[in-house]
């Protein structure tokens, strides 16, 4: 069948181009020029289910929403076929899988070589970041799945309005995307920052498939803000208002660490008489700028959530609860055969049959082969939502200007070792905590669940240059901001001998967010250790917070052993880099080693 040959909905020479050669490499049945409307979404929807890609579910429980079930092998995202492709290998830096660009194009075209015969080709344009913001970038993401184009039409803002504004000469990231049968044979995540291009085959899991999000809002992003001096970052961003005054905080945890949970908090019982209102503004992804005031200003350049399902319930996240009600795309969760979902630690009771996300019959109370209980979800099954349905969503949340940032938060899910939080003692010491940043793996990613490793700024899956270079930009950004925020780091995973969380998270936190604050201030109790500012056993507001006896003490306790050797972690990740790392990390290491000793000594 000849392809058809729609009136292409733009003057682009460049994209136009592009799409030409892309449609002769993939050969599709058709091509088709996204635009964003409702009409359009609802033709996609009924294409998805006739197809058998998408299951509509109980219109009356959860109107607008679509359930949806990936391969076996194609949950979470491939880290070890995800690629940096620069010309020369030492810009990808040791902690980046590499490829040169020209084998990269050469094994990626003889997948892509017909690959979309007897598919459509869609034509994604959208813009991370508010359409227009000079904050936000343009991507074009061509793709044979429905899924990725009705999930990227949650996740970014998408349609004719970005072809408007993209113009005749615009630039964009060219975001090729195909299923390839989902096969992992025929996976590669390929980034190529000096062609401003990404390519991705064999998968449609989110990260790997969406292409605004990790590939370009993080890869191809902190490319492009090294270059023009702004920063890219894996960070939830939140409002905290109290007495009419809002302050907003970023952080940075690794995949599946509480960014989302963070960023949706609710206040605390305890803390109620303080009248705090939580703002959401992202739960992924910021995008920081220095603003003519000399602070730090940042966007959430995504439109949506992308959320963990597990876990999510009343308790834990409440306004998660409430956003995914409607309009939602659940992947990988339990099915049940009364058209609703449900995973393991959900909402409410489970359903009294159902599928597992991976085919499987299952009733509550069911066994896999070894006894355990048989998971109704994949542990990094997911939500994709609206960000505007969330009950907390910020009113600045698509402010083209972003909003200021007071406090920048590290962290990390550490069963020993890191305290619940501290402070550091300037910027360059806080790159150095960010830089040094451990944790243990989660299901986010294909990899051992457990295992310790560093994970700088939560960024080692997405930093789209040299790790050593990415430091650097970090130091040189300080000098940069006048009114710099200050830097902290919190663990909300520590853990007793038994095993059992010391901590209780969630809307808790709100309490060590207080205190982040109230040293932004030039308050707050906190005592000084050789790895920083650790608030005093009473700093915090425990009211109406019941915590076991000498719990609060395990929590802040720092054991100068046990940061020795974690020194040895740091020194052991910075050789990697060779000369190519910053002196001043290694005199942040020298320092921090010096005050380790005296401590020790003391
Ligand atoms: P990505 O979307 O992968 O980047 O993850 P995320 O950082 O947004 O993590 P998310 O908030 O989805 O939380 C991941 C898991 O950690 C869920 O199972 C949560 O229930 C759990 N979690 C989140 N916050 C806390 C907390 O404060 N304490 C404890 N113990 N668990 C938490
Ligand atoms: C993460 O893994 O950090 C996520 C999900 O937020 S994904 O978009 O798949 O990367
Ligand atoms: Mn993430």
């Amino acid at each position: 069948m000849a392809p058809s040959q729609p009136i292409a909905p733009t003057k682009n020479s460049k994209l136009l181009a592009w799409v030409k050669e892309i449609e002769t490499l993939c050969q599709p049945d058709q091509i088709c020029w996204i635009d964003g409307s409702e009409a359009e979404k609802r033709r996609l929807e009924k294409r998805g289910i006739a197809r058998g890609q998408m299951i509509p579910l109980d219109p009356e429980k959860l109107p607008g929403c679509f359930y949806s079930r990936s391969n076996r092998s194609d949950v979470a995202r491939t880290e070890n076929l995800t690629f940096i492709c620069t010309r020369k290998k030492e810009d990808a830096g040791p902690t980046n899988n590499w490829m040169d660009p020209r084998e990269a194009y050469a094994k990626s075209e003889e997948v892509l070589k017909g690959a979309m015969k007897g598919h459509t080709m869609y034509i994604v344009p959208f813009s991370m970041g508010p359409v227009g913001s000079p904050f936000s970038k343009i991507g074009v993401e061509i793709t044979d799945s429905i899924y990725v184009v009705l999930n990227m039409r949650i996740m970014a803002r998408i349609g004719r309005k970005v072809l408007d504004l993209l113009g005749d000469d615009g630039d964009f990231t060219k975001c090729l995307h195909s299923k390839a049968e989902c096969d992992i044979s025929h996976r590669m995540i390929l980034h190529f920052p000096e062609d401003n291009a990404i390519v991705s085959t064999g998968s449609a899991y989110g990260g790997n498939a969406l292409l605004g999000k990790k590939c370009l809002a993080l890869r191809i992003g902190s490319w492009h803000a090294r270059q023009e001096n702004w920063l890219a970052e894996h960070m939830l961003i939140l409002g905290i208002e109290k007495d009419g005054q809002t302050r907003y905080v970023t952080a940075a945890f690794p995949s599946a660490c509480g960014k989302t949970n963070l960023a949706m908090l609710i206040p605390p019982e305890g803390l109620k008489h303080k009248g705090y209102k939580i703002w959401t503004v992202g739960d992924d992804i910021a995008w920081l700028r220095v603003g003519a005031d000399g602070r730090l200003w940042a966007v959430n350049p995504e439109a949506g959530f992308f959320g963990v399902a597990p876990g999510t319930n009343s308790r834990t996240n409440p306004n998660a609860i409430k956003t995914i009600q409607k309009n939602t795309i659940f992947t990988n969760v339990l099915l049940g055969d009364d058209l609703t979902v449900w995973w393991e630690d959900g909402e409410g009771a489970p359903p009294a049959s159902g599928t597992t996300w991976d085919g499987k019959p299952w009733k509550p109370g069911f066994s896999d082969e070894n006894g355990k209980p048989l998971l109704g979800a994949h542990p990094n099954s997911r939500f994709t939502a609206p960000a505007g349905q969330c009950p907390t969503i910020s009113p600045k949340w698509e402010d083209p200007q972003g909003v200021p940032i007071s406090a920048i938060i590290f962290g990390g899910r550490r069963e020993r070792v890191a305290p619940l939080v501290f402070e550091t003692f300037d910027w360059d010491h806080g790159v150095y905590v960010g830089a040094t940043v451990a944790s243990e793996r989660t299901a986010a990613a294909e990899g051992k669940v457990g295992e310790v490793r560093r994970d700088p700024m939560a960024m080692l899956p997405f930093c789209g240059y040299n790790m050593a270079d990415y430091f650097a930009h970090w130091l040189q950004m300080g000098a940069r901001i006048p009114k710099p925020p200050k830097i902290f780091h919190v663990n909300w995973f520590r853990k007793d001998e038994k095993g059992k969380f010391l901590w209780p998270g969630y809307g808790e936190n709100l309490r060590v967010l207080e205190w982040i604050l109230s040293r932004c201030e030039g308050d707050g109790k906190a005592a000084k250790t050789p790895i920083g500012f650790v608030p005093t056993k009473d700093a915090l507001d425990t009211t109406g917070l019941s915590l076991p006896a000498g719990a609060m003490e395990k929590l802040l306790e720092v054991r100068a052993e046990d940061w020795a050797s974690e020194l040895d972690g740091h020194k052991a990740f910075f050789e990697k880099f060779g000369p190519r790392l910053s002196q001043r990390m290694w005199k942040q290491y020298e320092a921090l080693k010096d005050r380790l000793k005296t401590a020790v000594a003391a």
